[in-house]
């Protein structure tokens, strides 16, 4: 088992870099900002960088509308900052990967620019150009960020496809020439030295021909064309010839979007010898508190969906393929409030989340800010939000008749800016997050929450998420021990063993703010010859009750 690769024992800490730290007092994240927090980084013990796109950009979806993809974005800095930045992780031994965001650019794009000038341009058929089918769209289906997902252009008279934003139009990966393009692309940066990519809706790229149309639910203004969009017919094939003319040159990790990806799919996407990409990013776990008709449709998590759907994805993949294991991200609420206790039991309660995903198998994701258990935002007053999809929705949902309050409850339950407030340093005026007029506000508990606080207490999550770092790095029980799923019908307690050969781990995480019971005389005994290897309140012996949001790891051999 001593085989593992090096991103089987690493863990990944997100940066969205327009939120992490401003160098130049002008309110916005720079490439100099993060170069002047990487020893807090280096402190942290995380092995590898996940940097959320830092292209030029017109910045409609905060750098996920990438115009050049060969330039650093102006307000994050110069190519000069990046060799930099990338030289610096390298010297303290961290590693970057970059976002490839390939299924659309920016409509401001030369490509994009090119193609929409004319029909007989040589770039037309990079994007998806189509007349229209009885003066309407092509298809019925909607757009994530609200409205039709095709845009008619007067230049042409033709409708051009855009699954996010009008300015984010997908890329025709049907097209060769696009697909040389954006292999040359990617050998730009790993030739610079970059360590991988993290691959945005990467199961995106093909689409089903014959453009049809999606099934429309009642109160739904569109149908829904995911079955058309998503894992379609030359998705293996594309990864496949990526693989080959790319991806298989470099020692490199790879970590594919995949929203609607199943785990029969998953294995297929991340099996070794299918030479796809190396883990995915499933979205199963982050819709458990979705009713019908997508996330702002609220519903109460039932823990034994999260126990089901997480076992199925450990069982699915042990031996077969690889998970990533994330609560966070830049598209995410934050965990602490979502699934555990942001007020009085917060600390523990982020210990305990931090505890149950790192003690899994697969490589863990950390977003900025979740190593101090930041929490969600509540913006009254709806001009201080950013997120295009946020304020597209409720645009769409206010002409739909929705009510102002329940539109601002989805926002504040599942708005994506929840992650995108500034990370917060120290106690100081906007965090220390900027001397100038932050592009977004600071969450208002930074005077609780910050990093400052956190690294002068040696009871903070920053030191447990610390602790969890350094386990994954030394037993390997961690990295290649089965998983088994124990108490499945317990309401409130999340407990799992991992097995390799002799030795055990036993994880017990109380996911409520009650104290918990566990029937188990067998496992009790099992505990007393047990070590307590990590837990987030002090513990004198070993028991079969929990306090709320208590989380312990017991380890035997
Ligand atoms: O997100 C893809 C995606 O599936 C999102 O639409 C997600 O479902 C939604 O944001 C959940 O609220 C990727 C990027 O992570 C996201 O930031 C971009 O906006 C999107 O692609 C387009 O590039
Ligand atoms: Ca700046």
């Amino acid at each position: 088992k001593g085989d593992a690769k090096w991103w089987q024992t690493a863990t990944v800490y997100q940066i969205y870099p327009r939120s992490f730290m401003d160098g130049n007092g002008d309110g916005i994240g720079d490439l100099q900002g993060i170069i002047s927090r990487l020893d807090y980084l280096q402190e942290l013990g995380v092995d590898v960088i996940w940097l959320s796109p830092v292209y030029d950009s017109p910045n409609d979806d905060n750098g996920y509308d990438i115009r050049d993809y060969e330039a650093i974005m102006e307000e994050f800095g110069t190519m000069a900052d990046f060799d930099v930045m990338l030289e610096e992780l390298h010297k303290r031994g961290l590693k970057l990967v970059m976002d490839l965001v390939v299924n659309h650019t920016s409509d401001e794009h030369e490509w994009f620019v090119q193609s929409r000038s004319s029909k007989d341009n040589p770039y037309r058929d990079y994007y998806y150009w189509h007349p229209g089918k009885d003066g309407k769209e092509p298809t019925n289906w909607g757009s994530f960020f609200s409205g039709s997902a095709w845009e008619y252009d007067e230049k042409t008279a033709e409708y051009f496809l855009h699954l996010f934003s009008k300015k984010q139009p997908d890329l025709n990966w049907e097209s060769p020439k696009v697909r040389q393009e954006v292999y040359k692309m990617m050998r730009f940066w790993l030739d610079k030295g970059v360590d991988g990519f993290r691959m945005d809706v990467i199961n995106m790229i093909s689409k089903v021909p014959g453009w049809p149309d999606g099934e429309k639910q009642p109160g739904q203004l569109y149908g829904d064309g995911t079955p058309f969009i998503l894992n379609g017919p030359r998705i293996h094939e594309f990864l496949q010839e990526m693989n080959r003319e790319v991806l298989a040159r470099y020692d490199i990790m790879t970590v594919g979007e995949m929203p609607g990806a199943t785990t029969d799919l998953a294995i297929q996407y991340t099996a070794p010898e299918r030479k796809e990409v190396n883990m995915v990013f499933t979205f199963e776990h982050m819709d458990l508190d979705s009713a019908p008709g997508g996330k702002w449709n609220l519903k109460p998590l039932n823990l034994l969906d999260l126990k089901d759907n997480l076992t199925k994805w450990q069982t699915a993949l042990h031996d077969k393929g690889w998970n990533s294991l994330y609560w966070n991200n830049h598209d995410q609420p934050r965990i602490v409030s979502r699934f555990g206790n942001d007020r009085e039991h917060r600390v523990e309660a982020a210990k305990m989340l931090a505890t149950c995903l790192h003690m899994m198998q697969g490589t863990p994701y950390i977003y900025q800010g979740e190593e101090i258990g930041m929490v969600n935002v509540q913006f009254t007053d709806l001009s201080d939000y950013r997120d295009i999809e946020t304020l597209n929705m409720y645009r769409e949902r206010l002409s739909q008749g929705y009510v102002h309050e329940d539109i601002m409850k989805s926002i504040y339950v599942k708005g994506r800016d929840n992650a995108r407030t500034p990370m917060q340093w120290d106690d100081s005026e906007n965090a220390g997050f900027t001397t100038g007029e932050p592009w977004i506000r600071v969450n208002p508990r930074y005077t609780e929450i910050n990093a400052k606080q956190a690294l002068a207490d040696e009871n903070s999550i920053f030191y447990h998420y610390q602790r969890l770092i350094a386990l994954r790095k030394e037993m390997e029980i961690i990295t290649f021990g089965e998983y088994r799923l124990l108490h499945r019908d317990h309401p409130a307690v999340f407990a799992y063993e991992r097995v390799l050969g002799d030795e055990k781990l036993i994880v017990l995480c109380n996911f409520s703010s009650e104290p918990q019971e566990l029937d188990d005389e067998e496992l009790l005994a099992e505990m007393r010859q047990a070590e307590v290897l990590l837990e987030n309140l002090e513990r004198r012996e070993a028991s079969l009750s929990l306090r709320p949001y208590e989380a312990v790891v017991y380890y035997k051999k």
